[in-house]
């Protein structure tokens, strides 16, 4: 799967989604960019995700930052006070553990949620402030995967940065390595990262988490489809695509695919492409990468943070790092 390449960063949100569609549906093999999953639709769909029996992930980092907040919350502290920064303001849930912590310890606590979409960070802010009194939200809207800049921290504060969710594992290995060292070089010294990891475990939890029995997932990756249907004018039939889940062990990562059921030509007039789909040809939709051990302090270490906790749940799932820049 080929990544957007730089230039289309800089063009308007709508410009830049005909650009990459058209660029991974002209390319050998197709893909399209995962980012365009997550429109209101398929956001819904990945709430739902996220509370299926199967979908392991959320669940179990929630688990690890219910046991571990405090600790968390005073190691990034250290002698000081402490504010957060969330890049994404999807995981409001488990970043409520986290705020809980740090009022605990220090009555008033900033939260800067950094998200594309206002509509989230605005959904976010007055879930956040009615239900955990003490914290002041100062939402951000910024596409935090181009270049990241924060204001100087209050007087007497540290920043914890909290990019949680496995989101990491979304991106190549060489974008998460360019966005770590770019939040890295937002912070000063004593200023952390939180990172959340999904790791490497048996294949069929893996696959079963990625094609569930009810087919959310299932829905979720053909959303895709149907956002190109409706803002491009595409005729994609639904039911000649099938959702496909592949472990690639070679690169460590959940694959998800579309793939066309039969020979069939697809139109998309705003585009003006013309499609033609052999039968088991896919779409290559998503990389979901599930990390080693050693493997996402490594990728820390190399961007430039220093010092790390790691925490675990009991079988060894997923990771939870705190790490100094
Ligand atoms: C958002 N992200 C961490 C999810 C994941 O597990 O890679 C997206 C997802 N794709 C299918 N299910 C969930």
């Amino acid at each position: 799967m080929t990544t957007i390449s730089l230039p289309l960063n800089s063009l308007q949100p709508d410009k830049r989604m005909a650009a990459a569609v058209t660029e991974g549906l002209v390319s050998q093999p197709k893909w399209l960019p995962s980012w365009l999953f997550y429109d209101a639709a398929g956001s819904r769909l990945f709430d739902q995700i996220t509370e299926l029996p199967e979908y392991y992930v959320t669940r179990t980092e929630r688990g690890i930052l219910s046991q571990r907040a405090e600790e968390i919350v005073a190691a990034a502290a250290g002698n000081e006070a402490l504010q957060l920064v969330e890049l994404g303001a999807g995981s409001c849930d488990k970043t409520r553990i986290l705020l809980r912590a740090a009022v605990e310890r220090q009555d008033t606590v900033l939260y800067e949620p950094v998200d594309v979409s206002a509509t989230a960070l605005a959904e976010a802010q007055q879930r956040i402030e009615a239900e955990i009194p003490g914290v002041l939200v100062s939402p951000r809207v910024e596409d935090y995967t181009h270049a990241f800049t924060l204001d100087p921290p209050l007087f007497g504060h540290r920043r914890m940065v909290i990019y949680i969710g496995s989101s990491i594992g979304n991106f190549e290995p060489h974008e998460a390595a360019g966005l770590l060292r770019n939040v890295r070089s937002a912070l000063r010294a004593g200023d952390s990262i939180l990172l959340g990891v999904d790791l490497v475990k048996d294949q069929s939890t893996l696959l079963d988490a990625y094609d569930d029995a009810a087919g959310v997932t299932a829905d979720f990756n053909k959303n895709i489809l149907v956002r190109l249907n409706r803002e491009f004018g595409a005729n994609f039939d639904l039911d000649a695509f099938a959702h496909r889940a592949v472990w690639n062990p070679t690169h460590s990562r959940i694959e998800m695919h579309l793939e066309s059921r039969i020979g069939q030509a697809v139109q998309i007039p705003n585009l003006e492409l013309n499609l033609c789909f052999r039968r088991g040809e896919t779409i290559h939709t998503e990389n979901s990468y599930k990390y080693r051990p050693g493997q996402a302090e490594a990728l820390l270490r190399s961007a430039g943070f220093g010092a790390e906790h790691t925490w675990t749940d009991e079988r060894g799932w997923f990771g939870v790092h705190l790490a100094a820049a």
